[in-house]
């Protein structure tokens, strides 16, 4: 079988898992928000992680079904930890160049959080800087129809892309993802963290919500608090987990 075979079959055979990594607050020590991560579990191959089959996926248009898959979990995810008792939290789902494109993209979206009895205001769809920046009044257009589902929007990898300040200003946002790159290196590296620090203020004068991503050490976060970040997501604080060991972080969290 082809790569692209065997990615079909995973689709028919519901090989797909999702893994949860917390985003917390760093002021009050509670997540607040889950990125839902996807991982092919392959008989006899153990997990592949999404650098090697979203691609393929792209590709091959197979990522609307998996995309859709993905949606669907993550919602019954969420509403399932708040079915739990458990505080609720935002779930945050990546979406890809062509699912974000597609036409029936509202509608799956609004399938997911019906079927899953999900307020939408708990879900929140990560597109990059580069997706946007491909189709400015396409992107823009799209996003504003994913507003009115009353979905939130962040921006993945911000940074890396080249969004000119002008045209950030038309996204419906609510939040931006300081890309790990310019966090790795905190804090040997002071280009980093000037353009680190900027981007924090950047978001905090549009009155965006800003989360720090890859954020590994103390001396990284010390940093980020110190510009006004609140939000971290890391190794420092977790890697992506499975479901039930999600449950028990958020069981332990206040
Ligand atoms: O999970 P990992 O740490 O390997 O993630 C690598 C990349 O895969 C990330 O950039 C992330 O945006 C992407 N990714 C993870 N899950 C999904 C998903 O469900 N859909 C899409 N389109 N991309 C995903
Ligand atoms: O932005 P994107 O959606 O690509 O980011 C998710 C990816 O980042 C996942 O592959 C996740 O495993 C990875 N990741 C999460 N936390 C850390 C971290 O602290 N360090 C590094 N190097 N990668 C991380
Ligand atoms: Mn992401
Ligand atoms: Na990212």
């Amino acid at each position: 079988l082809s790569r692209t075979d065997e990615l079909r079959q995973a689709v028919l055979r519901d090989e797909f898992v999702l893994h949860y990594q917390p985003q917390v607050d760093v002021q009050t020590g509670r997540i607040i928000a889950a990125e839902a991560l996807v991982r092919w579990q392959r008989p006899g191959e153990g997990l592949v992680y999404p650098g090697d089959f979203i691609a393929l996926a792209e590709e091959t248009g197979l990522i609307m079904p998996i995309g859709q898959w993905v949606l669907k979990t993550a919602c019954r995810q969420a509403r399932a930890w708040q079915d739990q008792g458990l505080r609720p939290i935002r779930i945050s789902v990546n979406v890809s160049a062509r699912q974000f494109q597609e036409e029936r993209l509202i509608e799956t979206v609004a399938d997911a959080l019906h079927e899953a009895g999900l307020d939408p205001s708990w879900l929140e769809l990560e597109i990059t800087e580069s997706l946007i920046m491909k189709d400015l009044s396409g992107s823009i257009a799209r996003m504003h129809e994913l507003q009115k589902l009353g979905v939130k929007l962040a921006v993945d990898d911000f940074g890396t892309g080249y969004s000119s300040l002008s045209a950030l200003k038309r996204f419906p946002l609510s939040r931006l993802k300081v890309d790990r790159s310019f966090i790795a290196d905190i804090p040997h590296d002071a280009d980093d963290m000037a353009i680190t620090s900027a981007i924090i203020s950047l978001a905090q004068k549009m009155g965006l919500e800003v989360v720090a991503e890859g954020v590994e050490t103390e001396e990284q976060a010390r940093f980020l608090i110190e510009s006004g970040c609140n939000q971290i997501q890391g190794y420092l604080y977790s890697r992506p987990v499975e479901e039930e060991r999600f449950s028990r972080l958020l069981e332990g969290n206040g």
